[in-house]
């Protein structure tokens, strides 16, 4: 009882003159000092900076609010405040990003940051914002590539039969199964103990999550098929921020740029220094790839998102220079 009464006399004493300071919790799947948690503790430090110390903020990384599907889920019903997140499942909530997720669309990281920061961008944040969250801007994960247990993949074949882990994403999963592999949805959290277990062969991420996980201890071979370009985006709660001020608003937009600038600076260094890390732990890497023969089996999974919204915004993406 004394703790609570405590609690009450300072809730009041901080309710009078000195603004009440509220701390936002920044919720992601990767640890602390990946692109991710870079990004995540930029978003921290501009906000707490911009707001003079009436907003402060905290990261829950590794996955301690739940995977991405769990995080976007609570950001809808107002239990979490932000999150970093991947696109992977974002389609299940906003299916025109699908789009974003299609394989071998984006030509390279020029491509995709141009793509995400013109008008494409900004169109399928608006989307975002139509479905119960808000989408304040575009960051990255990066170019994914495949990981194993089991043999070295140069072709689709060597694909075949191989359980691979993929996001809960309906384009990924078909594109694998054009590609000759067992596709597994599975939430990130669980995948280092199913790769451990032997529950599934491979997975497929990019560079920056393969070193942040600590992957090759538990993966023998990586491929660098670069087969999807993974977007990854700041959300945020609209149980909190429809309840901000207009200055208050543009603190979290200037925030949310900062993170992604940070985050993309971060996959910039580890796309430069990460497939050494690949190699100095052991992993075999498989450059010598002909990604043309992956690009036509893959390509059936363009339907998941053609089929409902036609073929412009693809167009539109590839015009994009
Ligand atoms: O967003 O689930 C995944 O493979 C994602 O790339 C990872 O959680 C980082």
């Amino acid at each position: 009882m004394k703790h609570f009464v405590t609690g009450l006399i300072a809730a009041a004493v901080l309710a009078t003159g000195a603004q009440a300071q509220q701390k936002i919790v920044v919720g992601h799947a990767l640890s602390p000092t990946s692109h991710y948690g870079v990004g995540a503790q930029a978003f921290i430090d501009t906000l707490t900076e911009l707001s003079g110390g009436t907003f402060t903020g905290e990261q829950a990384p590794a996955g301690q609010l739940g995977g991405e599907r769990d995080m976007i889920e609570g950001l809808q019903i107002g239990s979490l405040d932000l999150v970093v997140t991947s696109t992977g499942p974002l389609g299940n909530f906003v299916p025109e990003v699908f789009a974003l997720d299609l394989p071998f669309l984006f030509r390279d990281y020029d491509h995709a940051r141009k793509t995400l920061d013109g008008e494409i961008g900004q169109e399928l944040l608006a989307k975002i914002g139509e479905n119960n969250l808000v989408g304040l801007a575009w960051s990255e994960n990066g170019f994914r590539h495949v990981t194993n247990s089991q043999r070295p993949v140069r072709t689709p074949a060597d694909l075949a039969g191989l359980k691979l882990r993929t996001m809960e994403n309906k384009v990924h999963m078909t594109a694998f199964s054009g590609m000759g592999a067992s596709p597994t949805p599975m939430a990130f959290p669980e995948l280092f103990t199913a790769l451990q277990q032997g529950v599934v062969d491979g997975q497929e991420n990019p560079v920056t999550v393969i070193t942040a996980s600590k992957f090759w201890e538990v993966q023998k071979h990586v491929s660098l098929t670069g087969h999807v370009y993974s977007p990854a985006v700041v959300l945020a709660s609209p149980v909190l921020f429809d309840g901000l001020t207009d200055e208050q608003k543009g603190w979290f937009m200037e925030a949310a740029k900062a993170s992604a600038a940070a985050t993309r600076a971060e996959v910039n260094r580890l796309e430069e220094a990460g497939v050494a890390l690949l190699r100095e732990n052991g992993m075999e890497v498989i450059t010598d790839i002909d990604k043309a023969p992956f690009a036509a089996l893959a390509e059936s999974s363009y339907s998941v998102y053609t089929d409902q919204y036609g073929t412009e915004m693809v167009d539109r993406i590839k015009a994009v220079e």
